[in-house]
């Protein structure tokens, strides 16, 4: 199946004149802040951010839809160059996504001496549409020194636009609005104008609690867990009662992930509870639960249960 075959169509959305829409990658290094800035330009939190690299797994949309518009943003995987299976997987997903993109953002991180690293270049190759370069984390930048790096310098001519923002502070997030939408055609809108994302509530949830677990457990913890939404019932009257499942590859992470006395498993909890709360606007009872499923990372079966999609069979 093309990208274009599975783009969605809404029934009877008529081709409204001057009406734009399409979909935006945003590409670049793991840790520069592309979920952060997906989420800012929704204003919404659907994709899940820590301080760690190699947060985001599997390409989700955000969706912002104005008068004039619709903006689908791919946020994705950061590009690396995949050293197992499980990363070769995401690999080939991330790239899959730039086919047949509308614009492409390759998002770099202000002071970064190398901004364009060897597996970004080799994806950038593949897209044919518009690219913008946005320099993230200005933020951070000394105010009195002079902003562009030669490394910057150098890639810039690339690019049809280079923005510098904070996604954190929304600095220069209004013109770069403006200027994704231009580039975007008159087509009428993919996605009904409610929604923000093409996640459902038991993705979003079990992306949430390992968000939460990401930035509360250390080491390499954070990278042999996977979470599952095994059970989500939906109560009008109550809370609404969210069962979430989290697979460690050996019994030592376990321990960790539970903590002294529960304590890091309570602090996920409270934590995740909030959120999605905040998302659901509707109380919920969040249930975790730890579980070992050895070396799931390298296991093909395993990977595929747990919705990460596997292209071809291991050479
Ligand atoms: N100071 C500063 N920090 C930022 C900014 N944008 C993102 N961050 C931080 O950078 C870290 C990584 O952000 P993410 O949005 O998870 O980065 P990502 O590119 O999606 O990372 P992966 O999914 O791992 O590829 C987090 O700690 C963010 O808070 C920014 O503009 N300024
Ligand atoms: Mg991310």
């Amino acid at each position: 199946m093309t990208f274009e075959e599975s783009r969605p169509v809404i029934a009877g959305a008529e081709e409204r004149s001057e009406f734009r829409a399409g979909f935006v990658a945003i590409a670049g290094k793991p840790n520069v802040g592309k979920s952060t800035l997906m989420n800012a330009l929704i204003g919404a939190k659907v994709s899940a951010v820590s301080r760690r690299p190699q947060t985001t797994r599997e390409q989700i949309k955000g969706i912002l839809t104005r008068d004039d518009g619709q903006i689908v943003f791919v946020d994705m995987p950061g590009l690396i160059q995949p050293r197992d299976r499980f990363n070769e997987c995401l690999m080939e997903q991330a790239v899959e996504a730039l086919r047949d993109v509308d614009l492409l953002y390759h998002l770099v991180e202000a002071d970064d001496p190398a901004p364009l690293s060897p597996e970004v270049a080799e994806a950038l190759a593949r897209v044919k549409c518009p690219r913008f370069l946005i320099v993230n984390k200005v933020d951070r930048l000394d105010k009195h020194a002079p902003q562009e790096t030669p490394a910057l310098s150098q890639i810039a001519a690339h690019y049809d636009e280079t923005f510098w923002i904070s996604a954190l502070t929304g600095q220069g997030l209004p013109q770069l609005l403006e200027r994704t939408m231009a580039r975007l055609p008159v087509h009428p809108p993919y996605y009904e104008g409610d929604e923000l994302t093409d996640r459902d509530a038991r993705f979003l949830a079990a992306e949430i609690v390992r968000e939460k677990l990401f930035e509360l457990t250390g080491q390499e913890v954070p990278y042999s867990i996977a979470t599952e939404c095994e059970e989500f019932k939906e109560r009008p009257e109550q809370k609404h009662y969210i069962r979430v499942r989290i697979y460690v590859e050996r019994e030592s992470q376990k321990k960790l992930v539970i903590g002294a006395e529960g304590r890091v498993l309570k602090k996920a909890g409270e934590l995740a509870r909030k959120d999605i709360e905040a998302l659901l606007g509707h109380p919920v009872y969040l249930e975790l639960w730890v579980k070992v499923l050895k070396n799931w990372r390298k296991n093909e079966a395993d990977l595929r249960r747990l919705g990460y999609k596997i292209s071809h069979p291991r050479r």
